[in-house]
């Protein structure tokens, strides 16, 4: 049996926890190898082998002759490579599905993420880290994200899921600043729009993610 691949990073990160939810939805063990992010080990040579920017997640398979970083690039690997097993449909099994996908993906990462990733670190890290919230900073985010949000709801109202009928990898890389968004008060601005609340209470409530929650709870060094 061929060895886990290797996530490196902490789950409680959000671009960690979008590649351990593609991860669990696709059935392969991975191995989750700890970054101390406070003790910057993300910033030293050795690191930066693997992700040059110093940031994480940084990805490699099992026996480490391959090495990815950028979460969405590999989840999307992660579902090419593994076509044939777990959520077979979840980047899509024929060029149209994939570029519908693709196209709400690029839509995260260029509307969305922007955004709530500014958000999370306001509401959820910055108190955490005993840094001053930047009030002016939060509200241009909230305004921007609502902004998002109206057309997600359009859109969820003519399909139930971004990219149609299927729960795919375009919802699944909202969940984990839409996680941490809806446990503060900005999670009203799921809960105000009807489609995007429906969305967001189907695709939370997924098993792979449940589980994702659980480790960023309790991390754990290895799932399979
Ligand atoms: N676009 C990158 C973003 C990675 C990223 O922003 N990671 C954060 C944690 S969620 C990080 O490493 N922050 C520390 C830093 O930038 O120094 C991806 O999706 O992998």
């Amino acid at each position: 049996m061929a060895a886990p691949v290797k996530v490196y990073g902490p789950p409680f990160s959000t671009a960690v926890a979008r590649v351990m939810v593609t991860l669990i939805e696709k059935d392969v063990p991975f191995q989750l190898l700890p970054v101390n992010m406070a003790k910057a080990e993300h910033k030293k040579p050795d690191y930066l082998k693997l992700q040059p920017f110093g940031q994480v997640p940084a990805f490699q398979d099992g026996d480490g002759s391959i090495t990815i970083f950028e979460s969405r690039a590999i989840s999307r690997y992660v579902c090419d490579k593994y076509a044939n097993q777990g959520n077979k449909g979840l980047f899509g099994t024929n060029p149209l599905e994939k570029a519908s996908i693709d196209q709400w993906l690029e839509a995260e990462g260029q509307n969305f993420s922007p955004p709530s990733s500014i958000l999370v670190f306001q509401l959820t890290f910055a108190p955490r880290m005993k840094i001053k919230q930047d009030q002016n900073l939060i509200k241009q985010n909230e305004a921007k994200l609502a902004r998002v949000l109206d057309v997600y709801d359009k859109r969820l109202n003519e399909s139930r899921y971004l990219a149609g009928d299927d729960f795919t990898l375009a919802d699944l890389s909202h969940l984990p600043n839409a996680h941490y968004l809806n446990g503060t008060d900005v999670g009203e601005l799921f809960r105000s729009r009807k489609n995007v609340e429906r969305w967001w209470a189907e695709v939370s409530s997924r098993e792979s993610w449940k589980k994702v929650v659980e480790m960023q709870r309790s991390p754990a060094p290895t799932t399979s």
